[in-house]
């Protein structure tokens, strides 16, 4: 697993993605990342389909830098300019990039998840 999270450089999924398909061509790649992690990257998108490298891209769209709002909220108990829109992923994905897309509610999906303790040591 390649790791960016937490305060390192965001922006890097799709082109880790890419290079993950790339050194494993027969291994599943997901690439999961926040939305603007993904919206500050995302023309490696036509890296991946140039080079031939197909992969996930798994979004979690909150519509904003949300470990920012959060630290900014513990540390000064408010936040600023921390929200943003999105594009319509789903048409992004589909009308620009030609990529099948769909759009999930994970809330639903990982809720009844969410009470294993490995799941939730996972996801902090
Ligand atoms: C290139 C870059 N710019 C800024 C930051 C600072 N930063 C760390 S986390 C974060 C928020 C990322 O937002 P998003 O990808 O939407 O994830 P979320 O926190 O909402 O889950 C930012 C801006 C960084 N790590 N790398
Ligand atoms: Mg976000």
């Amino acid at each position: 697993m390649l790791n960016f999270q937490r305060l390192r450089g965001n922006g890097n999924c799709d082109s880790g993605a890419v290079a993950a398909k790339l050194v494993h061509p027969g291994r599943k790649v997901v690439a999961a990342t926040g939305d603007g992690g993904f919206m500050m990257n995302c023309q490696e998108l036509e890296t991946a389909l140039r080079v031939g490298t197909p992969f996930v891209t798994l979004i979690f769209n909150d519509g904003g830098y949300g470990l920012i709002e959060w630290k900014q909220q513990n540390q000064f108990g408010t936040s600023s300019y921390v929200r943003f829109g999105n594009p319509d992923f789903v048409k992004f994905a589909g009308k620009v990039w030609g990529l099948k897309a769909t759009a999930l509610n994970l809330q639903l999906i990982l809720f009844p998840y969410l009470k294993l303790p490995w799941l939730k040591m996972y996801l902090l």
